[in-house]
């Protein structure tokens, strides 16, 4: 958890071993790509705790529809 005070962000390095996919949790960030042999970097700084929940929000092939998302901190 953070405040304006104390930031502590969370910083991601997002890889795909695949195919495109987009990492989306709503309430935590906009949605980042995720290309093959493209990493990528985002940070996120909720500011309470709890469960955060998102989905892959790119169409990924027949699986996209379990690419469901849990942040927990
Ligand atoms: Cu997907």
């Amino acid at each position: 958890m953070s405040d304006p005070a104390h930031p502590k962000p969370t910083f991601l390095q997002l890889l795909s071993a695949d195919t495109d996919h987009s990492f989306w949790v709503p309430e935590l960030a906009g949605k980042t790509d995720l290309i093959p042999n493209h990493p990528n970097r985002m940070w996120m700084d909720p500011d309470r705790m709890g469960i955060f929940v998102g989905q892959c929000a790119q169409y990924c092939g027949t699986q996209h529809a379990k690419m469901l998302l849990q942040c927990v901190g």
